[in-house]
Order: C-alpha cells, then structure tokens, then sequence
C-alpha cells in the first residue's frame, strides 16, 4: 500500500549563504551523541544545516527520538537501509530486522509502526547540495553509476520497477566502493558523501567521502563541512581507516 505513492527519490537543496552545512554518519538512534558532537561544532540551528547519510535507527536507545529530529528544518537526511525496514515494515524480512537491531519497532503498536513508515516514506534516496565549490551529493552506501547523472536519471526516471529497485538497493547497501579502495569517484559532482561502513576514520577514495566513524557504536560521529570538505574531528594521515 505504502509503496504505490509517488515520492521525490533526488531532492536538491539550494547553497547556504546564512550558515555552514554538515553531514554526518550513520545515526542508530544515538541523538544525544550527535546533539553533543553539533554543539561542539558550535552547530547553530537558526543558520546552519546538519545533511544524515541515513540509518537513522536500530541498535540505539533512543530511536523513537527519530520523529522529533524529522520535524527539526534543519535536519536532512537520506534513507539507509535500516530506515527502509520502516518504510517496508509490513512486507520486509522481519526476524532479519530484529536480528539487525529492529527490536525497538517490533515492540511498537501498529498504529505507530504505520506513522513511522508514513515519515520515512518521504526521505529520499539521494541528496544534491549546492556550495560555491560546486555541487555535493549525498547517499546512504554508495553510488553504483560511474556519474551522478546517469544514478539521478536512473532514480527520476527508471526503465522498470525491477530496475529501480536495484539501484536502489545498491545506493543504499553496497560496500564494494569501500571494500575494493577504489578511488575512481563519481563525476559530475565536486563530492559524493556517504555512511554505512564504520571505519575507524573517515576514507576519501577519490571524491568520495565515508564518514561513518561509528558514533553509535563506542567510535566518535565525524562532522563533514560541505564548503570545505574538512572533518570535525580532522583526519589523522597516519592512521588506517580500517578498525584492525
Ligand atoms: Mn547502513
């Protein structure tokens, strides 16, 4: 019933000429851990922009908070592949999902599952952010097109369902970008953001940004500056992105 509603997949933010933009990674219901990370950027609500590589919940304790952050007009996020457990709640891989930390959904009334999924319905799959350096685009996990415009005709305009789907699929769970250290980058846009594989610190393989740095999971949340593409905590060179 949810799936026949026709949602915006690409949305396109114009340049923040008042305040900075951020991204971040994967959330998992910590908002606390990145209310505290924000504040130490000295993120300011009225002017800045905070854009989520999605994940929004799962594993975490307070991932009913999730609703009051989709209210924040300030707060942007793209759909991980938790997120899309809510938004396919009623026909996913139920025990898969508790098995990934799903419990807190499972535990609610279905009537709230509903106003859940109805929120998440609306993320998108994919972010566009314009900065004087040129445009930024945001995924969950990755970009499986060689350009951003070929994944952006792919997402407005599919050839199929099937089709769509497994773009989809892909923008919001492959790691072989991350898994092969391939550099090659996405072209036509300055840089590509994306979370989903926690790294000890973030990895730039080509124009490619991983920002997970595990804030939900005992690491630290890396905020991303997308006029400068600097991190918050920096990037240390002589360290390995890698956990081992
Ligand atoms: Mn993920």
């Amino acid at each position: 019933m949810l799936e026949n509603i026709e949602v915006s997949r690409v949305k396109r933010f114009a340049a923040n000429t008042a305040g900075r933009d951020f991204a971040v990674g994967d959330i998992h219901g910590h908002f606390t851990r990145l209310q505290t990370a924000l504040d130490a950027a000295g993120f300011d609500p009225a002017i800045d922009r905070l854009f989520s590589v999605g994940d929004l919940v799962d594993r975490g304790p307070e991932c009913r908070a999730v609703i009051d952050w989709l209210a924040k007009p300030w707060f942007h996020p793209v759909r991980g592949n938790h997120d899309d457990y809510v938004v396919r709640f009623d026909t996913c891989d139920v025990d898969n999902w508790v098995y990934n930390g799903g419990s807190w959904f499972a535990g609610l009334a279905w009537d709230e599952q509903r106003e859940f999924a109805v929120q998440f319905r609306d993320i998108p799959i994919a972010i566009e952010v314009e900065t004087a350096g040129g445009l930024i685009g945001i995924l969950h996990a990755d970009c499986p097109f060689p350009s951003w415009d070929q994944l952006r005709t792919e997402l407005e305009a599919p050839e199929s369902n099937k089709r769509l789907k497994l773009v989809q699929n892909s923008c919001m769970w492959s790691r072989s970008r991350i898994q092969d250290a391939d550099s090659s980058g996405v072209a036509g846009i300055r840089a590509l953001v994306v979370g989903h594989t926690p790294l000890r610190q973030p990895a730039v393989l080509g124009n490619v940004y991983h920002i997970d740095t595990a804030g939900w999971m005992g690491g630290h949340f890396t905020l991303l500056d997308l006029a400068s593409l600097k991190c918050t905590p920096p990037i240390n060179p002589s360290l390995s992105y890698d956990w081992e």
